[in-house]
């Protein structure tokens, strides 16, 4: 049995909880293939970068090693219990709040719908993000050395693991749309079709930015995905898939009994200057325009 974690130090008594949303349609996830990972990022050729510009991802394995992916997990389950004072950037699912004190480390851990800003709270995840052969490779699909501007974990529990519907990441960031930018999702556990690997469109940044709606989500709306063949990318822990912040993507409901952790960061060339929301809204935002979802 897993230990109360009452005990550990609750430093943000009213932490953020996310709402939830309503089911998906499984139609939203038809896997038409799955990526084949490169070995290793020493072995990614010329011929690679070309698919990552062309096709829009690249999953790379043993981009991380088994003892780093152990640390990220314990850095993250630190930050879970409150054992960096420092961090308040998690939020838990609105079903927990007002219970976390009485919550199992397992529970716990279950509870949490994603961390973010971490890097700065907890060495041993900023290490990862800095790791050498790591941002060697983003200076080749990025054209310029590489910066760190948003750090995430997102945690799919066992069995009801909420879906991250179909979404462009720029959508997000307030970054100017020619920019490149690429983020780098990082398995901490085995990733697969059935605990809510992610889910591309290849070759979909090429048709540019989508317009998002509020739905489950900030999200491009169901009828423009629902149906149309995915790729699915399975990866093991310390496996990373790489995609350009264009690329339409999403990951289903985790139904299956194994958690599903991950890391994601994203990075921009280093000379990338940020806009604003409203320039971001203007375009990929539906006000003003004669769409409906
Ligand atoms: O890991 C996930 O479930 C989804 C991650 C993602 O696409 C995002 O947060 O933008």
């Amino acid at each position: 049995m897993s230990a109360k974690i009452n005990a550990h130090p609750q430093p943000n008594p009213s932490p953020a909880v996310d709402p939830g949303s309503e089911p998906h349609s499984p139609d939203l996830y038809t896997v038409a293939a799955t990526a084949t990972p490169v070995d290793s990022l020493d072995a990614v050729t010329e011929e690679h970068i070309a698919f990552y510009r062309q096709e829009g991802y690249l999953a790379v394995d043993n981009v991380f090693t088994s003892a780093e992916v152990e640390t990220a997990r314990i850095a993250l389950l630190d930050l879970i219990l409150g054992r960096v004072p420092s961090f308040t950037g998690i939020s838990f699912e609105a079903s927990a709040a007002g219970r976390l004190g009485e919550l199992t480390v397992d529970e716990r851990q279950d509870a949490v719908r994603k961390l973010m800003h971490f890097v700065d709270h907890e060495p041993r995840l900023k290490a990862l993000s800095e790791k050498p052969a790591l941002l060697s490779f983003l200076e080749r699909i990025l054209g310029e050395r590489p910066h760190m501007f948003q750090d995430m974990a997102l945690i799919k529990p066992p069995r009801f693991g909420r879906e991250k519907p179909w979404h462009q990441d720029k959508a997000y960031f307030d970054l100017p749309v020619a920019a490149r930018v690429a983020g780098v999702w990082i398995a901490l556990d085995p990733a697969t079709v059935e605990n809510g690997c992610m889910h591309l469109q290849p070759r979909g940044h090429h048709q540019g930015p989508r317009i998002h709606f509020k739905r489950r989500d900030w999200q491009i709306c169901d009828t423009d995905i629902m149906g149309k063949p995915s790729v699915a990318v399975p990866l093991r822990p310390g496996g990373a898939l790489f995609f350009d912040g264009l690329l339409p993507h999403g990951t289903p409901t985790n139904y299956s009994p194994h958690r599903r952790k991950a890391l994601q960061f994203h990075y921009a060339g280093a000379s990338c200057e940020k806009t604003s929301t409203e320039e971001r809204l203007a375009v990929f935002g539906s006000e003003g325009k004669d769409v409906t979802c």
